[in-house]
């Protein structure tokens, strides 16, 4: 039933928006932070992935970092990122807003994809902004051009998040009638703050429940991993629109 609500809604929407989370990677095998088995576990954001973090303790950031990088080697984009790209070359959606770093929507296809929270693939120096080889970060290489810090393009905990992704992200959701978010706890602000900015309808895609959807007034939540959510909504716009 609500796998063909969501593609009914998705069907009758001139405008829907995707916001994605760590969620959307886990299925590729890139833990997420906050649920049992996430990264934040065992880890202190505060030490590992914030501004302080990269002035007072490079070693142990460009640690958690290289570590985070050399795991994507192995990970690629899963089913369900598939589908929204295939979503998106059909017109169902007009962008991807994402928290994730890792570029797997761009990987899988999708055009139209804003990195909220940058990504870890692109490198530059903390000192004079040039940008770097991802290889000159791991092996522990100082800016060749300032001898400053490399540091990915992420955006850490006390940044503040890439205006043009934000300003883009802000304007589609304003003029989106469906908004679906997906795999996120929606901790993170102001990222947390977007799905209260839609004006149209609200659908919220998580594994499990999550004090988040107490918060929203969702208009649909679907309790279930990503993959096999939009593998359903994939199966039942085939049946409604006959591609
Ligand atoms: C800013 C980069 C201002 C690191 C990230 C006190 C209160 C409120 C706010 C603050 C506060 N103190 C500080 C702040 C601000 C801070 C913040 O919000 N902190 C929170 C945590 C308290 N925010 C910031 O600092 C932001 N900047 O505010 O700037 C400013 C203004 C002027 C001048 C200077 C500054 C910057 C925030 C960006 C931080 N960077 N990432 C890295 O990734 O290495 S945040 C990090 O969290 C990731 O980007 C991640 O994507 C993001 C959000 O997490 P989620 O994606 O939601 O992941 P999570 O694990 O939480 O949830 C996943 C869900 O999916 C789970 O529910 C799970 O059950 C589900 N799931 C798992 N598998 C599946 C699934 N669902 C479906 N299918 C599956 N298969």
């Amino acid at each position: 039933m609500t796998a063909e609500t969501l593609a009914h809604l998705m069907e009758e929407s001139n405008r829907t928006v995707l916001l994605t989370g760590a969620g959307m990677s886990t299925e590729s095998g890139i833990p997420d932070f906050r649920s049992s088995t996430g990264l934040w576990q065992n880890i202190d954001p505060r030490i590992v992935a914030s501004t302080e973090s990269l002035q007072k303790n490079y070693e142990h950031f460009r640690e958690f970092y290289q570590m985070r990088i050399t795991a994507l080697d192995n990970c690629k984009p899963h089913k369900g990122h598939l589908i929204l790209a295939d979503f998106e070359k059909r017109g169902l959606v007009s962008l991807i807003a994402t928290q994730n770093v890792d570029q797997l929507h761009q990987q899988a296809g999708s055009k139209n994809v804003a990195e909220l929270h940058g990504n870890i693939v692109s490198i530059r120096c903390q000192k004079c902004g040039k940008p770097h080889g991802k290889e000159q970060f791991l092996n522990n290489s100082i800016c060749t051009y300032c001898s400053g810090k490399l540091r990915p393009n992420v955006v850490l905990f006390g940044e503040t998040l890439p205006t043009e992704a934000w300003d883009r992200t802000l304007h589609e959701i304003h003029e989106a009638d469906l908004v679906i978010v997906i795999g996120t706890s929606l901790e993170v602000y102001p990222v947390n703050q977007l799905p209260s900015m839609s004006r149209g309808k609200l659908v919220y895609i998580n594994r499990e429940q999550t004090s988040t959807s107490a918060h929203y007034s969702f208009d649909l939540v679907l309790e279930g991993t990503a993959g096999e959510i939009l593998t359903d909504v994939h199966r039942k716009l085939g049946d409604l629109k006959k591609f």
